[in-house]
């Protein structure tokens, strides 16, 4: 083994007086604001300062102290970088690439794939092939037309050589010793998928900056992508150091190294996801739930720009394509929690989104064995909140005190009995009351309220209660009917009616605790 080379061609940099030289703020001189505030769209970052700072500028060494320190084997298997870009600003694509050059072992980088998915750009056709055929290890792949970030990775994939593949997005720098602790991880184990840390290139001032350490990926409902961090008790309890490598639910998506034959026998991304977004969810719930791992390796760090939007146009409109992805992934990996996903997604049930052919995707699933996504929430993701079902219990009428009860096929106002199963309801992501197979429905006529085969994407059988029916003033503790009412006009209320005990729906009424129901236990609001 031996130390982990702390290559860096930059460290005495051409001209140390450069603006944003070590990563410094640079700021936009008075009389160029105009021309800085015009040019921020070709990249939707200030393109202006950018092209002002030296494509091969020194940045600050941001690694825990040790990193320096850490041995690394000999034999590290050798990379493939690619980058796939679609109308790159100039200088940060040089930028990027002359960060991974300069930064990195060579013997260690087998080739750079440029993948260039049909920009529309001057300068990133024979001014990029000029300038990169200095390069010998630079290639530059040509799709002939847009296939989106997912699939322009496989296309990259496909002619990579190298025993890893290390993906990376086209406006990073990476920092001093990125590249060894990530092939480490997967000399290690072939499973496991290493990503560096992703540190911040201001958009506004091009300084780099370092974040806190011990963060996770994680994701919150409906499969939005986060950082959070590892609780302080957590840290002190199981004594974890700045340099422990991170176990994560998720990854980012953009920067990591995983093994190319590992990446193959997955089916690399699933083909059926489109452009862009939720591909980085499909890989990591794959990877854990097929035998590997993700991890954030804190001696790796690379700086990314993060912007507020993204500088190219999409095929199709940008929050279609990723909800559309989305749904295909819950489809595919969440079994019973995509009721989860789609109860914080409602529109997209309704909708009912074409997420294509899912037949392949599931047939891998089986082929490699796969565990469940409830294996996942307890050994990857235990903190997450994942109640299969929002309330159970029994159905208890405020006013009356009783509950509504199964009778064969037919509904009934019964005295609460707790040991009674035929009184037990769920009340579900998808907004059914749910008994079994059977669903409380308004029955259509005056009033009647019955029971019907559950039907999750459909309205009729919805039911609006506590949070989702707090939009409407004093009704929070109601269950509103999605029902398209014809009469009487305006929200329909389930009522349990005074004298009759008997059961049907009628104008919702704040005041009136015959409209008031609480189930036995709520778990989520
Ligand atoms: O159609 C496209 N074709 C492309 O080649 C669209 C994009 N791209 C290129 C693009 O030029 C860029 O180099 O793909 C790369 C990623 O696109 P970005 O930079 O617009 O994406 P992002 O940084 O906003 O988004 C993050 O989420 C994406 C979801 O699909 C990808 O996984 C990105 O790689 C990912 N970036 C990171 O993980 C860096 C850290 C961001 C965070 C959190
Ligand atoms: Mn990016």
């Amino acid at each position: 083994m031996h130390r982990v080379l702390s290559m860096d061609a930059t460290l005495a940099p051409r001209d140390p007086r450069a603006p944003g030289q070590f990563g410094h703020p640079v700021a936009v001189p008075d009389d160029k604001q105009e021309e800085a505030k015009s040019r921020w769209k070709e990249g939707n970052f200030n393109v202006y300062l950018s092209d002002l700072i030296p494509v091969d500028r020194a940045i600050t060494d941001t690694r825990p102290a040790g990193c320096s320190e850490q041995q690394v084997h000999d034999d590290l298997p050798s990379t493939s970088i690619i980058m796939c870009f679609v109308d790159e600003v100039w200088s940060t694509l040089l930028r990027s690439v002359h960060s991974v050059l300069g930064r990195s072992p060579p013997h260690l980088v087998q080739e750079i794939i440029l993948v260039d998915d049909f920009s529309t750009k001057e300068h990133l056709k024979e001014q990029l092939d000029a300038y990169m055929s200095r390069f010998p290890k630079v290639k530059i792949l040509r799709l002939r037309e847009r296939h989106g970030l997912i699939r322009a990775r496989l296309a990259g994939a496909q002619v990579a050589t190298g025993a890893v593949l290390t993906f990376l997005d086209s406006h990073v720098e990476c920092n001093v010793g990125w590249l060894e602790p990530l092939l480490e991880r997967v000399r290690l184990r072939r499973t496991k998928v290493a990503c560096p840390v992703i540190e911040v290139i201001s958009d506004k001032d091009m300084s780099y900056m370092t974040v806190d350490n011990f963060q996770r990926g994680i994701f919150t409902w409906p499969m939005n992508f986060g950082w959070r961090q590892i609780p302080q008790e957590v840290i002190e309890k199981n004594k974890i150091k700045e340099t422990d490598i991170i176990r994560c639910p998720v990854m980012a998506g953009g920067l990591f190294s995983i093994e190319k034959k590992y990446f193959s026998e997955l089916g690399m991304y699933d083909p059926g996801l489109d452009v862009w977004g939720g591909e980085n969810m499909e890989l990591s719930f794959k990877v854990w739930m097929c035998g590997g791992e993700i991890e954030i390796v804190p001696c790796s760090r690379v700086g990314h720009i993060f912007r507020n939007d993204n500088p190219y146009s999409f095929p199709k409109e940008r929050v279609r394509t990723v909800e559309r992805n989305l749904a295909r992934v819950a489809e595919v990996w969440l079994d019973e929690y995509k009721e989860l996903f789609y109860g914080h997604a409602y529109h997209l049930l309704l909708s009912a989104v074409d997420v294509g052919d899912l037949r392949p995707q599931s047939r891998l699933r089986e082929q490699l064995r796969c565990k469940t996504f409830r294996w996942y929430l307890q050994n990857v993701y235990p903190d997450l909140e994942a109640p299969l079902v929002k309330a159970s219990g029994l159905l208890m009428n405020v006013a009356l005190a009783g509950c509504i009860a199964v009778e064969g096929t037919t509904l009934a106002f019964r005295e609460c009995d707790v040991n009674n199963p035929n009184q037990k309801f769920n009340y579900t992501w998808l907004r059914l009351v749910q008994h079994g197979e059977l669903c409380l429905a308004p029955a259509g006529v005056l009033g009647a309220v019955g029971l019907r085969r559950c039907q999750g994407r459909s309205r009729s059988l919805a039911w609006l209660h506590r949070s989702l029916a707090a939009a409407q003033p004093g009704l929070a503790e109601h269950l509103i009917s999605e029902q398209q009412q014809q009469q009487p006009p305006g929200p329909a209320c389930l009522e349990a009616a005074p004298s009759r005990r008997a059961l049907r729906v009628k104008r919702c009424d704040p005041g009136n605790p015959h409209q008031k129901w609480r189930f036995g236990r709520y778990h989520a609001d």
